[in-house]
Order: structure tokens, then C-alpha cells, then sequence
């Protein structure tokens, strides 16, 4: 990865013009700092090394639209030691400095996957658990991969404990993003899955159905892959057909659970191009299966990748959309946390967000 970057990234000045004028709103929203810590410097799109699309204007641009935030008390690792394996959560520690240590420049990046189902082998080269643990080419771990990650999910945790509190919905601006995420795989921007974690929390603290909606315009894979098996939580995903689209491999209509989980998946694959009047039939679907499962939660995996001007996606809803879509979700009256999903038109982002919120 020796193509270099040399125009500075343009999230270095997004704030500097930031419009000031922030949208009131009546909800808790959290967000820690150190989120901003994680930014790779570049990604592998469509055969060339481009700007990291998942980059610390993201945070910037909503935090700008959304005013004041809390920061999330600390709850540790436990929660993530309930979907993530302690080998993986290590990985994700340890592989930058490792990288370091093989004397690479950049940031750490697989380039060799064992897809063809090798055996489970010890590895010690960085090279090799690279591939072990990610699942695509987009997902660099940098130097502060891990305390961003780490403080995503923490972030995730406290929108959670709002909501199981008695807050009717919380917002928390995950980032990095985690619905790409497997127990032990990064992938799509994506290294720990905070919806994911946020869904045990809540099984943890005595909840015994939880739904997770999913309306990013990627489907959510690691979350999928998560709970694939399991009957109490439903997992429901509207998103670009994968016939066409990241992540490909998963987010096929046929795939509705597993054993115990059978049904407790459902998968609305659209085309692209879709606007509010096909999304708008898909949310209709997709609510009403959430209803039927009669949650005691439900945690809505947010993505603004949706939006018309995306600069990385295909569907063309607008600005205006978003207050819609959420208050059909809002409908459903039960108690939601909301976790920041993607979301690349950084200049639009914000106010996107904001109209989503405005409309819980
Ligand atoms: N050429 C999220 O929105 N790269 N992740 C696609 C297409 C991965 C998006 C490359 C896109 C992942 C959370
Ligand atoms: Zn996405």
C-alpha cells in the first residue's frame, strides 16, 4: 500500500464553516471524543486506493446539525466478550502496533483470506490474522482503531441504558460503524458490532426479545451472521440487492434464519435507484414483522448511505425522507435505541441525521 495521499483530507476544515444554527432535540444523544481517533488514511474502492470514505467529518458534520451530547460511562469489555471472542477483540488491539512491528508503513491491511477453508492454524504473522479476521480489503486498522471502536460501542451502551432507563428513544453516534462486523471478523468500515453487543446488553439486563431494524443502505451482515441462530433476536434489513451491491455474500431475500432462529431473519433487498415509494413499501413490510414479534426493544441500525447525493451508494432518498421513515418506526411505540450505521454525503450527513432524529 504504497500509493500515497497527498491532498489533505477534507474533514480537517468541515467544521471550520459548519452552519451554527443546531436542531433542538428532545432526545439523549451520546458520543465520546475518542471516536475521532480512527481515521485510515485510504481504502481499496473498486480496484484503487481512494480517501477513507468512513473518516472523522462524519462525526463532525452530525455532531455539528445535533447541539449538545453526552459521553458514555465506561462499562469495560464485558459486554463485548458477549459477541466478540477474546481472541478477536486482542486482534484488533494489538494489529496495528504488530504491523509496526513488521516494519510496515500505512495502516494495517490484509492482502490473503482463507475463504477456501483452510484449518484452524495457529497464527502468529500479522499477514495471516489479518486475513483470519476480515472479511474485505476496506476495513484498515490504524492507529486508533481500537480506542475509537472500543468507545463506538461504549457510546452504544449508553443510548441502551437510556432507553432500558425509561427514555422512549436514544441516540448514539456510533463510529466506527459495526453492522459489518461478524463475532470475529471486521469488514465494510465496520471492526466491532455495537447493535450487536447493545442487543445482548439488553438480554443481560432481563429483556427476552429484542429487534434489530437495519435500514443502512448496505446490508448488515455481521449482525445477521450473529444472531442468525437465535430466536430471540430478530434481525430485519432493508437494503441494496447484494446481487449489486457490498457486501454481495449476504442480504439475499432466502436467508431467514437458521434452527432456532428460523424466521428470525428477514431480508428486503431493493434495487438501486430506489426512492421514498419503494422504501417507503419495504419500512411498511419491515415494521410489520417487528410488530409481529412483539419486541420488548428495538435497536434501529441507522445509515445515511441511503441518501440521494451518497457519493459510494445508489438509492435517492432525500433530506425531508428521513423524518418520515422515522416517524413510521416511531409508530410502533416501542422503546428504541438508535445506533449510527454509514452515511458518506458529509456535507448533507448532519442535517439528514437531524431530520431522522426530529422525527422520533
Ligand atoms: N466499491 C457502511 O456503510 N466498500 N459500510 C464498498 C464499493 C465498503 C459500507 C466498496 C462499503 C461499506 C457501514
Ligand atoms: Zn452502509
Amino acid at each position: 500500500m504504497t500509493v500515497g495521499v497527498t491532498a489533505a483530507p477534507s474533514w480537517l476544515y468541515a467544521s471550520a464553516h459548519a452552519d451554527r444554527s443546531k436542531v433542538r432535540l428532545l432526545m439523549r444523544c451520546f458520543w465520546d471524543a475518542r471516536q475521532l481517533l480512527h481515521a485510515p488514511a485510504q481504502e481499496l474502492h473498486n480496484g484503487a486506493f481512494m480517501p477513507f470514505a468512513e473518516h472523522p467529518g462524519r462525526p463532525r458534520s452530525i455532531l455539528d446539525a445535533i447541539g449538545p451530547t453526552e459521553a458514555p460511562r465506561d462499562q469495560g469489555e464485558a459486554p463485548l466478550l458477549r459477541v466478540h471472542p477474546r481472541d478477536y477483540l486482542d486482534f484488533v488491539k494489538n494489529a496495528f502496533a504488530e504491523w509496526r512491528a513488521a516494519g510496515r508503513p500505512g495502516d494495517a491491511a490484509g492482502y490473503v483470506w482463507p475463504v477456501v477453508r483452510r484449518r484452524p492454524l495457529r497464527l502468529e504473522r500479522i499477514d495471516a490474522r489479518l486475513g483470519r479476521y476480515s472479511m474485505d480489503a476496506s476495513t484498515p486498522i490504524a492507529e486508533g482503531t481500537w480506542d475509537a471502536s472500543y468507545w463506538s460501542v461504549q457510546t452504544a451502551l449508553a443510548a441502551l441504558g437510556a432507553v432500558l432507563a425509561g427514555e422512549r428513544a436514544a441516540f448514539a453516534l456510533c463510529r466506527p460503524p459495526g453492522h459489518h462486523a461478524g463475532a470475529d471478523y471486521a469488514g465494510g468500515y465496520c471492526y466491532l458490532n455495537a447493535a450487536a453487543v447493545a442487543a445482548e446488553a439488553a438480554i443481560e439486563a432481563g429483556r427476552s426479545r429484542v429487534a434489530i431494524l437495519d435500514i443502512d443502505y448496505h446490508h448488515g451482515n455481521g449482525t445477521q451472521d450473529i444472531f442468525y441462530d437465535r430466536g430471540d433476536v430478530l434481525f430485519v434489513s432493508i437494503h441494496a440487492d447484494p446481487a449489486t451491491d457490498y457486501p454481495f455474500y449476504w442480504g439475499h431475500a432466502d436467508e431467514m434464519g437458521a434452527g432456532a432462529g428460523e424466521g428470525a431473519t428477514l431480508n428486503l433487498p431493493l434495487p438501486r435507484g430506489a426512492d421514498m415509494t419503494g422504501f417507503g413499501d419495504a419500512l411498511d413490510a419491515a415494521l410489520a414483522r417487528v410488530a409481529d414479534f412483539a419486541p420488548d426493544l428495538l435497536l434501529c441500525s441507522y445509515g445515511a448511505d441511503t441518501f440521494s447525493g451518497d457519493p459510494i451508494s445508489f438509492f435517492r432518498i432525500e433530506t425531508a425522507d428521513y423524518a418520515v421513515i422515522a416517524r413510521r418506526i416511531a409508530a410502533l411505540g416501542l422503546p428504541t435505541a438508535i445506533l449510527m450505521e454509514g452515511g458518506y454525503a458529509v456535507d448533507a450527513l448532519g442535517a439528514n441525521t437531524a431530520a431522522f432524529l426530529s422525527g422520533f
